[in-house]
């Protein structure tokens, strides 16, 4: 028996796949409501931002010391970016980050969300700091600060040192110390400019798509990775947002997790016992036990097992109280009974049903963001939510240097919408950031999707600002 046949009948395999489908899938809508209502209605203090991450747009992956990332050795095996592509160079923020804040700037957005690559501040993963990649980054705070723009910077955007890696990365323990090691450093070193800090970018992301079906770095597909990765990052997280409170004095401490509103394909009970199992591993799995209510384990037995990882004190390192959580919407999905082991649940995807998509094959579903607002903002813990990624992908065309990207706009309006519904309806949601400001390194898509509010060519690393772009200066003025 192959490898691949003995996953299928495993099931781990099955359910990789539906992690894939769903984790990497986006979504848009195709209405044309006029837009009724404007920013104000968002309250005064509400915070409109741009999201991005190191990997994804800085480029310079081998300069001024920085050390290998897993990204940088994953995106060099064959087959594992699409058209074999890779962030080398990216849309290049490291040397026009000036450009890029400048741009963000006349958007109007008054939020900078970042992330720094623990890569080139700490380029071995653990001992050494380097000089030059904690001045870039302050040369980036520096420049938001000069324009106006608050820097909000999320700490772990996916890119581990690949010396890690090949030390079990996420899935060897020691991880809780490598990492403590970083967040002590970064948030040390700019705990004078910085008030504003994300512990880990969207758990669920990278370690479903990374050590469970494989279509992230660093390419694994083994369940037992899976489980120990998903406890230590959790561990990992709160740790984090510990060291962010004892070094940064009046920190506004948060993290962000990855979410969709599952909904079952008919009303049929195990097609409703399906959605929720689903619901539990897409949407619970990691705020539950961050909020001190463990695993999801009633709804998913198989979530019993991760006791058998817990060392003692464990529980009382797994939560933390975040001041906010960062909320990351893209899609809806579907879910249908099915005899796979573990979540014993499949996805019938967007194509599958025939409704609006993007690039991703993700369904376009704003109702979903409401919903999930909701769903975040009925947990105790909570006390203030932020949309600190929502976006999408459509075909841009570049002519005359203008990009008419209509859909985009309209994604937008439907998405604020839904936001603005939840918010009238009490939900504590106090910003929203958009993925993302220019066109960067969309992982296993590599170039083909664009989330950009700005275009990037590729070629020539010039930057055009897209209609999306230009309604947001005019809707954000
Ligand atoms: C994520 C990441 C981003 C993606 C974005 C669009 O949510 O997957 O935070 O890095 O690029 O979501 O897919």
């Amino acid at each position: 028996m192959n490898r691949r046949e003995w996953l299928k009948r495993t099931g781990i395999l099955g359910t990789g796949l539906i992690l894939s489908n769903l984790v990497s899938a986006h979504t848009l809508l195709f209405t044309n409501r006029a837009l009724d209502f404007v920013k104000e209605d968002f309250g005064k203090d509400f915070l409109w931002g741009v999201a991005s991450s190191a990997y994804q747009s800085e480029g310079a992956w081998n300069l001024d010391n920085k050390g290998e990332s897993t990204w940088d050795y994953f995106s060099r095996k064959k087959g594992a970016i699409e058209r074999g592509e890779n962030a080398d160079v990216a849309a290049d923020f490291y040397h026009r980050y000036e450009e890029d804040i400048e741009l963000i700037k006349s958007m109007n957005f008054k939020v900078f969300r970042f992330s720094i690559s623990w890569p080139r501040i700490i380029p071995s993963g653990t001992g050494d700091v380097s000089a030059k990649g904690i001045k870039f980054y302050h040369k980036v705070i520096d420049k938001c600060i000069s324009e106006g723009i608050e820097p909000w910077i999320t700490l772990y955007h996916w890119d581990l040192p690949q010396i890690l890696e090949e030390q079990g990365g996420w899935a060897n323990r020691k991880i809780i110390d490598w990492f403590k090691e970083y967040v002590e450093v970064v948030s040390k070193e700019y705990a004078g400019k910085v008030k504003n800090w994300m512990v880990i970018n969207e758990q669920l992301s990278f370690i479903g798509n990374g050590y469970m079906n494989g279509i992230f770095a660093p390419g694994d597909k083994k369940l037992g990775k899976f489980m120990k990765a998903v406890h230590y990052s959790v561990i990992s997280q709160s740790e984090g947002g510990r060291i962010i409170r004892k070094n940064v004095p009046n920190a506004n401490v948060g993290t962000t997790f990855v979410t969709t509103y599952v909904e079952p394909i008919n009303q049929e009970k195990k097609n409703i016992e399906a959605a929720k199992r689903m619901d539990a591993i897409m949407n619970r799995l990691f705020i539950e036990p961050c909020l001190g209510l463990g695993y999801p384990e009633d709804t998913v037995p198989m979530l019993k097992k991760m006791k058998k990882l817990y060392e003692k004190g464990d529980e009382e390192l797994m939560p933390f109280d975040f001041d906010f959580i960062g909320v990351q919407y893209y899609f809806r999905t579907v879910a249908q009974s099915s005899i796979m082991p573990g979540m014993r649940a499949k996805e019938i995807t967007a194509e599958q049903r025939g409704v609006p998509r993007n690039e991703m094959n993700g369904e376009i579903y704003p109702e979903g963001l409401y919903h999930q607002l909701k769903f975040f903002d009925s947990y105790k813990g909570i006390k203030n939510l932020i949309v600190t990624e929502n976006g999408t992908c459509v075909p841009d065309v570049l002519e005359n240097g203008r990009v008419h990207d209509t859909l985009r706009i309209q994604y937008f309006k439907d998405h604020l919408a839904a936001v603005l519904k939840a918010k009238r309806e009490g939900v504590k949601v106090s910003g929203y950031f958009v993925w993302s400001p220019t066109d960067n390194f969309e992982w296993d898509k590599g170039y083909r999707t664009r989330f950009g509010l700005v275009y990037v060519d590729f070629q020539t690393l010039n930057r055009y600002m897209k209609d999306s772009g230009f309604w947001f200066k005019e809707f954000l003025k």
